[in-house]
């Protein structure tokens, strides 16, 4: 019926198939997950929770719910889980509703350091509603300053501290922010969007067991469909679910819970388990193939999926890098660095992260040959040739590696 989406639809997937994406938010899902989000099941209003609906017909909806939040809850070891979130940004929105007053005071990281716009970044509204502090890195270091972190605590006397990073490549030590939070009587949230699949498959610490809220997207490192689920402790389930519906959302996507659903079953695979752990191994090949060849990366290295790299060094800027590489095959985002002098439109950094070029199977190997084309790429920064070779190469090497996962029922 409509030429122009089906062709918008497979330029999209030859895109996917035949680039090298290192983009550390992005993820090739299941054909089972997209199966779910694009069934009927998206045909269905539920308003309300399991059982509690203000429509009727929602006997099977309901079961799909259920199952989505046993899941989670199993998956994380959490008390609470609420799977309707349509977003990363709403969900933590949720959790400062539900439990902060306007004008109250949040302690969160800076975004320019690695934090994230929804964790109170004077662009969002998060940052008006709220009285937001940031801790940062530390200048040497890069690494997050647990000490400063205590400090500004003690000063700003935060009702709630907000864990989590979208550009932190080491790991975090959520127990160290539970201690702070309990000396000034803060509440903890921990947004894991990005790590949510290396914590459940093993590769990096469970903040539940220190947090009082954990919000996540499901279709980052998860690999699950595009949204978000929280989960808390009892105490603070109803308010939490209140906040969601009505406080905050209407009808929630049916489908793209059921998606989610699927998407806690096949994480709590042992094959999902491997794969976190293959994501975080691809991380650090690369990071150190590219070190090899004279890369300065923030933090000086990774323990997760993603790491920065720092080209102030090279004279290149992180938006001119990004837009050679595209051109060449190798989709990733410039970002800012700690302390960076460049805007966030120009940059000094780029990001690179490892969970698509996984899923698709490859290996530390693979990692090397990828670093070989970024510095190809990025030593001949003004050459069109180069790029339209490298993008040949890739082009033919990508036809190599599927990019739908096939996650087997374990049971
Ligand atoms: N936009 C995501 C990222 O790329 O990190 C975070 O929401």
């Amino acid at each position: 019926m409509d030429p122009n989406v089906a062709q918008i639809i497979s330029d999209e997937e030859r895109r996917e198939a035949e680039k090298i994406i290192l983009i550390a938010s992005e993820n090739y899902v299941s054909q089972a997950v997209i199966d779910a989000q694009s069934s009927v099941l998206a045909n269905k209003y539920a308003e309300g929770y399991p059982s509690r609906r203000f429509y009727e017909g929602c006997e099977y909806v309901d079961e799909a719910e259920s199952l989505a939040v046993k899941r989670s809850k199993e998956l994380f070891q959490a008390e609470h889980s609420n799977v309707q979130p349509l977003s990363g940004t709403i969900a933590n929105l949720t959790v400062y509703l539900a439990m902060l007053k306007p004008g109250d005071t949040i302690l969160s990281m800076d975004l320019s350091h690695g934090g994230h716009l929804s964790h109170g970044s004077p662009a969002s509204f998060t940052g008006k509603i709220f009285n937001a502090y940031h801790y940062g890195v530390s200048r040497e270091t890069h690494l997050i300053d647990y000490e400063e972190v205590r400090t500004m605590a003690r000063k700003v006397r935060p009702k709630m501290i907000v864990v989590g990073a979208s550009s932190y490549s080491r790991t975090i030590d959520f127990e160290r922010f539970r201690e702070i939070a309990d000396e000034v009587g803060a509440l903890v949230m921990c947004d894991i969007a990005h790590i949510a699949g290396l914590v459940a498959a093993g590769v990096h610490p469970n903040p539940v067991p220190f947090a009082d809220f954990v919000t996540s997207t499901t279709h980052k490192t998860l690999r699950g469909p595009r949204g978000a689920f929280i989960m808390c402790k009892r105490e603070y389930a109803s308010r939490i679910d209140s906040t969601v519906f009505p406080g905050l959302q209407g009808g929630p996507f049916m489908n793209i819970i059921a998606a989610k659903a699927v998407c806690f079953k096949e994480a709590k695979t042992e094959q999902f388990r491997e794969y976190g752990k293959q994501i975080v191994k691809n991380s650090k090949a690369l990071c150190e193939a590219m070190k090899e060849r004279g890369y300065k990366i923030v933090t000086g290295s990774t323990d997760n999926h993603l790491f920065l790299v720092d080209l102030t060094d090279r004279g290149i800027t992180g938006r001119d890098a990004a837009r050679a590489l595209d051109q060449a095959g190798i989709t990733l985002n410039k970002n800012v660095i700690p302390f960076d002098t460049q805007s966030p439109y120009i940059t000094s950094g780029i990001r690179i992260g490892t969970p698509i070029v996984t899923t698709r199977g490859m290996r530390e190997r693979e990692m090397e040959r990828i670093a070989e084309w970024i510095d190809r790429v990025l030593l001949n920064i003004d050459d069109l040739l180069v790029r339209r070779q490298v993008a040949a190469e890739v082009k033919e090497f990508c036809a190599e590696y599927p990019i739908r996962p096939f996650v087997k029922d374990e049971g």
